[in-house]
């Protein structure tokens, strides 16, 4: 595990960064309208709900660097169960990890999921890289088509293993953007296509929190049986409302999570 919580971030940024070419641009689209840092509202990793790897291996990395758990969600439709947890700075990124029911799946699937995870070194998880170290399996390119078929986070998990799945900008921190709009405006004019599931524009100022995201980029995997490009990664940009006691909400929003998790749907 690290001790120190930039190390770890920038470690997540860089591993993110080379699967998500247009995360390079954007950041430097928003960076130049301003003179300061562009800030990380939060950011998501993805899992399978297996003891060995399940979210609550995951958060002790965060947990090691000062994070505490806050709020939890579900997802009945897309059968997933996800926590979000903060820092005591709060300047540093809000964390979302989700994961996998697996035992609400098929039996091929949980098969494929179990084979997978029995591959994964157990001291491999509490390692200081695990958070972005990627997959620690071999899968072929029909498995993965078979997992895409029950569910797509199953088998964008399997793709791409342990790596943080996005960024996401603080539009509250963005010195030139006062409203979600504007920032997907400037995005769609320089080219970059939206998530518009459930509207580009997730959530809404009654439940504290407006969020869109750009469709995943496209990146080579190698799977057992040749290099293939399937999404890979996404960008999302948020902006938080303030709740009547004054305070900023810094909670996620479940019918806005469900349709975030379809970035890394296929074009
Ligand atoms: C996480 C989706 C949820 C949000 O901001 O609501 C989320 C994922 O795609 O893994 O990030
Ligand atoms: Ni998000």
């Amino acid at each position: 595990m690290h001790n120190n919580v930039d190390t770890l971030f920038d470690h997540l940024w860089n591993s993110y960064l080379e699967v998500t070419p247009s995360a390079v641009k954007i950041h430097k689209l928003l960076g130049d309208t301003q003179q300061s840092d562009v800030i990380n509202d939060h950011i998501a990793l993805r899992t399978f709900n297996i003891e060995k790897v399940g979210l609550e291996k995951l958060a002790q990395h965060f947990l090691a660097v000062g994070y505490t758990e806050c709020g939890e969600y579900h997802f009945e439709a897309k059968k997933l169960y996800a926590k979000h947890f903060e820092h005591s700075d709060p300047t540093k990124p809000k964390v979302f990890i989700s994961e996998l029911l697996v035992e609400k799946f098929s039996p091929e699937l949980q098969k494929t999921i179990h084979e997978l995870v029995e591959q994964i070194d157990d001291a491999a998880v509490t390692a200081e890289n695990f958070l972005y170290s990627g997959t620690h399996w071999q899968i072929d390119s029909d498995t993965y088509q078979q997992l895409l078929a029950e569910s797509e986070y199953a088998a964008w998990t399997a793709a791409w293993g342990y790596r943080a799945n996005h960024f996401t900008v603080s539009i509250n921190h963005l010195a030139n953007f006062d409203t979600i709009e504007a920032v997907n405006t400037t995005l769609k004019e320089a080219g970059f296509e939206l998530n518009s599931s459930g509207g580009e524009i997730k959530g809404s100022p009654e439940v504290l929190l407006e969020q869109s995201s750009t469709l995943a980029d496209k990146a080579e995997v190698t799977f057992s049986d040749g290099v293939k490009a399937i999404p890979s990664c996404f960008y999302e940009f948020a902006l938080r409302y303030l709740k009547p006691d004054g305070e900023i909400y810094t909670g996620f929003v479940a019918a806005s999570a469900d349709k975030i998790f379809e970035s890394t749907n296929a074009r």
